[in-house]
C-alpha cells in the first residue's frame, strides 16, 4: 500500500497533476520548499519536510531532506521486524514513494556564463541520496526520477479501484534501474565538468576534454551479430542525440538493421547532409563498406540518384542509399529496380512508400535533416579511447587559393567544390574524380595516394565514364608529382587538395607544365 510519498522536484513538469492524482488516491504528500509551495498554491494538501522532521531547511537549502526521519522511512526493510520496530521506536513513518528530479547541473554548466560557483551550487546532494535510497529499497518503495513515468505509475495504482493500489514489482525494478543510470550519468557530468577545469579554478577556464571522460549512452537494440557473425553487437545512442543525426532514425519498413547497416547508413547520411548549397536542389549518396561509391547532386531525387548510380553500378548493388530531399514516386520506382539494403531520406511521399512496400527487404529510414554535430568523435583502440572534435570544417570558396598560372573557370570551381565535399567522406587515401555535380571515379582506402589515383581512374573506365575535363579532389597533399601525373593522364584538368607538402613547388610546377588548374584548400580531410 502506498500511503506516503515524498515529492521534491526541480523540473516541475507534470508534477501538479501527478500529486493531485496521488492525493485523490489517499496518498499523503511530503514535499520540499518550492515543490510544496506549488502544490499548496494549487490546493493539493501537503506537509513540508521541514515540519515533518522538525528541522528547518538550512544552509541555503543545502540541507533539506538529509534527515533520518526521511531516509529511515525510505530505507527500512518492510520484511525485517527489527527494521519495522526501529521505525516505530523513533516514530518514523514509512515513505512508500519518492518522486525526485535533480538540480539542473548539465543545463547550468552548458551556459557560457556559468561560473564554478554556479556549477557547485547546482550539484544536488539530497536528491540523489533520496533516489538511491529508494532505488536500493525498490522492493518496497516506488521511485520516480522521470516525469515521463508519472502516467505509468498512476495507471497501475488506479487499476485497482478508488484506493491507491500497488505498483508491480517489474515496474518498481525498472524504475530503480532507471534511477541508478540517471545518478551515474549525473555524477559523470559533474566529473566531466570539474576535470575539464584548468588550474585556475577561480576563473574556470575549460578544456574541451576532461581528465576523465564519462559517456552515458542508452541501448537502442541488440543485434543478431556485429561486423561478422561470430561477434555480438548492440547499438547505443546518446541520451540527447545531435539534431539530424543517424540515431534519430525512424524505421518505416524492412528487417532489423545490422551493425554494418548502421555504420554505412551513418557514412551515407553524414555525406548527403553536406551536399547543400552546391547549386542543385537534391543530393544522393550510395555507400558500400563505409565509402561512397556514387555521389551526385541533381534537379530532383531521381536525377541525383540516376547520376550517383552511374559512377559504380556494380558496387551499388546491395548498397546503402541516402537522399537529402524527399523521395518521391519516380525516384522510388528507379530505386526498386536495384537491390538496396537501406534507404534513407528526410521523408517519403505516399507513392514512394507504396512502391517500396513491395520490396519489404529494403530497410526504410526517415531522419529529419539537421546539421548539429556530435560534440566529439570516439575511436576505440586497445585499452583506450581516441577522442577528437568532429571534422566539421567546410572550406568556403573564399578560402581557396589558386596556385597555378591557369585560373579555374566557373564550371571547374563548382566541380572542384563538389569533389572536395565528397573527398571528406572517402577513406584515406582518397582520390575523387568529378564532373557536372557527380562522382566519376572514387579511389578509397589505399596506403599510397598514387594507387588511389590509379584505382579511381580504372573505376571510371569500368563504368564507361569519360574523365576528359574532370575535376579531382585529393584529401591530403600530393607528396610527389607522380600522383598528379596519373590524374592528368586520365583526363583531369583541375585539381583541389590541401597543399602543404615539402615538394609543393615540384607539384605546382608539374601542374603548370601539364597546363592544369590547381587549388589549395589549406585544410586536410584524413578519414580512417
Ligand atoms: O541542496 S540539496 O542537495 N540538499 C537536500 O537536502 C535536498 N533535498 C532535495 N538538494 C536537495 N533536494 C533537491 O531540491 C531535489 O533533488 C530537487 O531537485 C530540489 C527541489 O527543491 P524545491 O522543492 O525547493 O524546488
Amino acid at each position: 500500500m502506498i500511503k506516503q510519498a515524498l515529492i521534491s522536484v526541480s523540473d516541475k513538469t507534470g508534477v501538479l497533476d501527478f500529486a493531485r492524482a496521488l492525493s485523490t488516491l489517499g496518498v499523503s504528500i511530503l514535499s520540499t520548499g518550492g515543490t510544496a509551495k506549488l502544490l499548496q498554491d494549487n490546493g493539493v494538501p501537503v506537509t513540508e519536510v521541514a515540519d515533518y522532521t522538525g528541522f528547518p531547511e538550512m544552509l541555503d537549502g543545502r540541507v533539506k531532506t538529509l534527515h533520518p526521519k526521511v531516509h529511515g522511512g525510505i530505507l527500512a526493510r518492510r520484511d525485517f521486524p527489527e527494521h519495522v520496530a526501529k521505525l516505530s521506536e523513533h516514530n518514523i513513518p514509512e515513505i512508500d514513494m519518492v518522486v525526485v528530479n535533480l538540480y539542473p547541473f548539465q543545463q547550468t554548466v552548458a551556459k557560457d556564463s556559468c561560473t564554478l560557483e554556479d556549477a557547485i551550487e547546482n550539484i544536488d546532494i539530497g536528491g540523489p541520496t533520496m533516489l538511491r535510497s529508494a532505488a536500493k529499497n525498490h522492493k518496497d518503495v516506488v521511485v520516480v526520477c522521470d516525469p515521463a513515468d508519472y502516467g505509468l505509475v498512476l495507471a497501475e495504482m488506479k487499476g485497482t479501484g478508488a484506493q491507491a493500489g500497488p505498483v508491480s514489482y517489474d515496474t518498481k525494478f525498472m524504475l530503480a534501474k532507471k534511477v541508478f543510470a540517471h545518478t551515474a550519468q549525473y555524477d559523470g557530468a559533474i566529473t566531466n565538468y570539474l576535470t575539464s577545469l584548468g588550474a585556475d579554478k577561480a576563473h574556470a577556464t575549460r578544456s574541451s576534454f576532461p581528465e576523465t571522460l564519462n559517456i552515458t549512452v542508452e541501448k537502442v537494440q541488440d543485434m543478431r551479430y556485429g561486423e561478422n557473425p561470430h561477434q555480438a553487437a548492440a547499438f547505443y545512442r546518446d541520451l540527447a542525440p545531435a539534431a539530424g543525426s543517424l540515431a534519430a532514425y525512424k524505421q518505416l519498413q524492412g528487417k532489423e538493421l545490422s551493425y554494418n547497416n548502421i555504420a554505412d547508413a551513418d557514412a551515407a547520411w553524414e555525406c548527403v547532409k553536406s551536399l547543400g548549397g552546391l547549386g542543385q536542389s537534391a543530393g544522393c549518396v550510395i555507400v558500400k563498406h563505409a565509402n561512397p561509391c556514387g555521389v551526385a547532386i541533381g534537379t530532383d531525387a531521381l536525377d541525383a540518384y540516376s547520376r550517383a548510380l552511374q559512377t559504380d553500378p556494380t558496387s551499388a548493388f546491395g548498397g546503402i542509399i541516402a537522399f537529402n530531399v524527399e523521395v518521391d514516386g519516380k525516384a522510388a520506382e528507379a530505386l526498386a529496380k536495384l537491390f538496396v539494403e537501406v534507404l534513407i531520406a528526410p521523408s517519403f511521399t505516399a507513392e514512394a512508400l507504396a512502391t517500396m512496400s513491395a520490396k519489404q527487404n529494403v530497410r526504410l529510414l526517415e531522419i529529419p535533416l539537421g546539421d548539429a554535430q556530435n560534440p566529439f568523435d570516439v575511436k576505440r583502440v586497445g585499452g583506450g579511447l581516441l577522442v577528437q572534435s568532429p571534422d566539421a570544417k567546410n572550406v568556403g570558396i573564399g578560402e581557396l587559393r589558386v596556385v597555378t598560372k591557369k585560373q579555374p573557370t566557373q564550371q571547374q570551381l563548382q566541380d572542384m567544390m563538389f569533389a572536395w565535399r565528397v573527398a571528406k567522406f572517402v577513406k584515406s587515401n582518397a582520390i575523387v574524380f568529378c564532373g557536372n555535380g557527380m562522382t566519376l571515379g572514387v579511389g578509397a582506402g589505399q596506403m599510397s595516394r598514387i594507387d588511389s589515383a590509379r584505382i579511381a581512374s580504372i573505376k571510371a573506365q569500368n563504368a564507361g565514364l569519360s574523365l576528359a575535363g574532370s575535376a579531382v579532389a585529393s584529401d591530403a597533399f600530393f607528396p610527389f608529382r607522380d600522383g598528379l601525373d596519373v590524374v592528368v593522364d586520365a583526363g583531369a584538368t583541375c585539381v583541389i587538395h590541401p597543399g602543404g607538402s615539402m615538394r609543393d613547388q615540384e607539384v605546382i610546377d608539374a601542374a603548370d607544365e601539364r597546363g592544369v588548374v590547381m587549388l589549395y584548400t589549406g585544410t586536410r580531410h584524413f578519414r580512417h
